[in-house]
Order: structure tokens, then C-alpha cells, then sequence
């Protein structure tokens, strides 16, 4: 779907001609800036995505980042505490002390939570280094099911495979312990993932695919493998780890991986300092901007000295100080963009769901979705989580069980019946925030 023929641009129309008479009601002179929000996070909400920061669980102590964080971001991915071996140091025995601090203060700041990673190539605790063949494959796919029984439900997109690809023309695998039990173990890790957490997005995660090139190719072509054989696989993540240029490719190539049906997100951006850094970081927003299933933007650090690399490639300085960087991308994201449907994995072959929201201050108007999956359905129900503060306050064509928290949508007589593929929609609303959340549609 192009941007032109998206609705999500009358969708902000609205939201926007909303905010200003919220803002007019209240009183405050500032109409011509109501529309313009000041913080990542909220800004990056307009359009319904999320802005997120790579942070770690040693840092969270330290008052000016966790300032920052907590006013600037609303997702977090967890730097290394989720990774195999900060997870199952030895083999069978998991430990997620430090994997929960993250997940506990993205659920303090009401954010999502990316998962990473599941299964890569590096940082393997010693014990799967020195595995091969059946053992590491047995080893490895228990590790998946396991950490993703354990954070079930809690996170947004794990991202299930890292960097599976190789760098250089080829286009192909790397090699790698993983790769040699052979070259099914990629799905079958997003398999035992969807088993295991069904309503986690399940996304693949890269370096070096910044544009349509040779190993972007390998992973698209993977990608559009997964999705005609039915392999669990929801998005790709694109790390996005930038240098002093960006390839002219790089939302052509983000929108090649929409159009096979995934989410796309930037995971793990970061850009060298000195030369473009404030436009390069501009640039990659507006990419995600003007890319319908761009879900979010995740930061791979806070202030430059939180970064793994050495070269001032993040948004705030050393001291904690807004960057040139900071500014490009809130201008970026407060000029808009095509808006995001938020769908659900298709987890239980049954049905899906979608919301497209109209929310202003104080209020928003859902409608919902609901398509059935390769067989007939015979009565639904939709389950929506709602943020804390938001209630529903009337539905159509569907009713529903409670107003806060998790509310359950059932159909009505004349809806509940959908032929394999076909759709139906309802609608609700409601006080304070919209749902961010992806609904979950089982049948009956
Ligand atoms: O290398 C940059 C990123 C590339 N994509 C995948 C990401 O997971 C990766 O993150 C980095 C972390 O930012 C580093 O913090 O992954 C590195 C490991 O490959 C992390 O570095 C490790 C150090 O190598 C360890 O010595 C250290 O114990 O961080 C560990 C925890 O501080």
C-alpha cells in the first residue's frame, strides 16, 4: 500500500484538529504548536509507533539516564541481559534477574519491551560454544521455548535469530555452530518461539541491510520463503548500526520487506558522529515515517557514553545533553507520517485482529478488524488490552466484557459468522489512552 492511498494521514488530520480544540478548551494560547509534542516517545505515539533505547539493568541507578529514559522513551530493549548467555549461563539452569529489571522497569514506564535476542552467534554461554549437531539443535530450540515461556506475554517483537546472515556479496548464511546443525534451525527457532509466546511479534534481526543489497537480498528472500511455506515470522528488524552516509535505498528497502507482509523496525540505530550524524538520523525517521508497517525506532544506547561504540553516535551527549541528532529526529517525527496498523500474529490459525485508533487528549474512537484465517469461523472474540487510565466507554457490533485492562469483545448475532479469509469490523470507545497494544482474536 503506497502512503497516498493510506488513511492513516486523515487519521492524524484528525488527531490533530482534535488536540488543538482540547488545547483551545483549555485555554492555552498555543494552537499553532499544540500539534507538536516534546519528548521521542510521545512524539513517535502520534503516528502510533513506539521510540525505544537499548538500556542496561547496571545503568538504572544512575538518576540522569534513568531521567532520560523515563521521559524520552517507550520501549526498551534489553542491551545484553537477555541473550543466551546472561539467560542460561549452564545449560537447563536459567537466570533472568537481570533480564527481569528490564522487563520491570519498560513495564513501570508503561513501554513496550523488544526481547533480544534469542538465538545468534555470539554471546553463547561456553557450554553451547562446545556444542554441535543434534545436542546444540536440542539445546538451542529448548533455550528458545524456554525464555519465551518465561517472558510469554510480556513482550512486544522477540527477536528470535540475530545476524544469521554473512556480510560480503554473497547474500548467503554465515557459518556459524547454529548454522551447521543445518539450515532449517532458523525456523525452527521461530516455530518453538510461536509455540511458546503467541502473542509476541516474532522478527528476524540484521546489520549491514541498510539498502537493497546483496545481503538484504538473502534476508528478504528468506523472508518471502517463511511467508509462502507459513513459518511463524512476524517482522524484520534492521539494526541500522550508521556510519558518516546513508544508502539512498534504505526506505525502498524497509518498505520491499513491508510488502511481503512483515512489520519492519529500526532496532539498534546509531550513527558516527562529525560529518551528516543530526541529518542521517533524520533521514532513517523519516524512512520509518513514510513506511506504513514501521512499527518503531530503537536507539541502541542513551548518552554517548552508554554506547558500545566509540565515536558519539547516539542522541544525548556524555552529560546527558540534547545533540543536534535529538532535535533532527523530534522535528522528524512531530512532522507526521502514514500511521501503522497494529495487527496481531496469526497465533492460533483462527482469526486476526487490527485497530486503527482515532485518539485525541483524553479520548479515542477504536475500530477493530477482525479477519478469519484459512478456515471458517463461527463466533469471535477479541481480546484488547488497554493501558492503565483508559476505559471503554461504548461498543458496536460487538459487546463486551469489562472496560479496563484486558477487555473481551464478542460478536454480535449478525457478525459472528466469517467465510475462511473474510472480514468483519466493530468498533469502540473510550477515556484516556487508545490501546498500543496489538488485540488478540481467537475464535468462539
Ligand atoms: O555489537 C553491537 C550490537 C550488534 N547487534 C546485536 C547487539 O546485541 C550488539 O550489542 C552489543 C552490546 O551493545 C554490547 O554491550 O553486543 C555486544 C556483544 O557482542 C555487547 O558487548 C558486551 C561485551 O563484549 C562484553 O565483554 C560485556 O561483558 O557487553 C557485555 C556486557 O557489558
Amino acid at each position: 500500500m503506497t502512503p497516498r492511498s493510506n488513511p492513516g494521514p486523515r487519521r492524524v488530520l484528525v488527531l490533530s484538529a482534535a488536540t488543538a480544540s482540547m488545547v483551545i478548551a483549555a485555554g492555552i494560547a498555543a494552537v499553532g504548536t499544540a500539534e507538536a509534542a516534546s519528548t521521542l516517545g510521545a512524539s513517535a505515539a502520534q503516528t502510533g509507533r513506539y521510540f525505544g533505547a537499548a538500556i542496561a539493568a547496571g545503568r538504572l541507578g544512575d538518576s540522569t539516564y534513568t531521567r532520560i529514559l523515563t521521559t524520552e522513551f517507550n520501549s526498551v530493549t534489553p542491551e545484553n541481559e537477555m541473550k543466551w548467555d546472561a539467560t542460561e549461563p549452564s545449560q537447563g539452569n536459567f537466570t533472568y534477574g537481570n533480564g527481569d529489571r528490564i522487563l520491570n522497569q519498560g513495564n513501570a514506564m508503561g513501554a513496550k519491551v523488544r526481547g533480544h535476542a534469542l538465538l545468534w552467534h555470539a554471546q553463547q554461554p561456553g557450554w553451547a560454544q562446545g556444542m554441535s549437531g543434534t545436542a546444540l539443535r536440542n539445546a538451542a530450540i529448548n533455550h528458545v521455548t524456554q525464555v519465551a515461556t518465561h517472558y510469554r506475554g510480556k513482550i512486544y517483537a522477540w527477536d528470535v535469530v540475530n545476524e544469521a546472515f554473512a556480510d560480503g556479496g554473497g547474500g548467503g548464511r554465515r557459518d556459524s555452530n547454529l548454522q551447521r546443525t543445518g539450515n532449517d534451525w532458523i525456523e525452527a527457532a521461530f516455530r518453538a518461539a510461536r509455540a511458546a509466546d503467541p502473542a509476541a511479534k516474532l522478527c528476524y534481526n540484521d546489520y549491514n541491510t541498510d539498502g537493497v543489497n546483496a545481503k538484504s537480498t538473502g534476508i528478504y528472500n528468506m523472508v518471502r520463503d517463511f511467508k509462502s511455506r507459513g513459518v511463524p515470522i512476524d517482522c524484520v528488524g534492521f539494526q541500522s548500526h550508521l556510519g558518516t552516509g546513508i544508502d539512498s535505498t534504505y526506505q525502498a528497502n524497509l518498505q520491499r520487506f513491508a510488502d511481503l507482509g512483515v512489520d519492519v523496525q529500526i532496532t539498534e540505530l546509531d550513527v558516527q558522529q562529525g560529518g551528516n550524524q543530526a541529518n542521517i538520523y533524520s533521514t532513517v525517521t523519516k524512512a520509518c515515517l513514510a513506511v506504513t508497517r514501521c512499527t518503531g525506532i530503537t536507539v541502541w544506547g542513551i548518552r554517548d557514553t552508554d554506547s558500545w561504540r566509540s565515536d558519539n553516535p547516539l542522541l544525548f551527549d556524555g552529560s546527558g545533553n540534547k545533540k543536534a541528532a535529538y532535535t533532527s529526529v523530534l522535528n522528524a517525527l512531530n512532522a507526521g507520517g502514514t500511521m501503522p496498523p497494529t495487527t496481531s500474529p496469526p497465533s492460533s490459525g483462527g482469526c486476526t485482529a487490527s485497530v486503527s485508533l482515532n485518539a485525541w487528549t483524553g479520548g479515542y474512537v477504536a475500530t477493530v478488524r477482525v479477519t478469519a484465517g484459512s478456515t471458517a469461523v463461527n463466533g469471535w472474540t477479541v481480546a484488547v488490552s488497554l493501558p492503565s487510565g483508559s476505559a471503554v466507554t461504548n461498543a458496536w457490533s460487538a459487546t463486551n466484557a469489562g472496560t479496563t485492562g484486558t477487555v473481551n469483545f464478542r460478536n454480535v448475532d449478525y457478525n459472528g459468522q466469517l467465510a475462511a479469509g473474510g472480514t468483519t469490523e466493530f468498533g469502540f470507545q473510550g477515556t484516556g489512552p487508545g490501546p498500543s497494544a496489538a488485540p488478540v482474536c481467537r475464535v468462539g
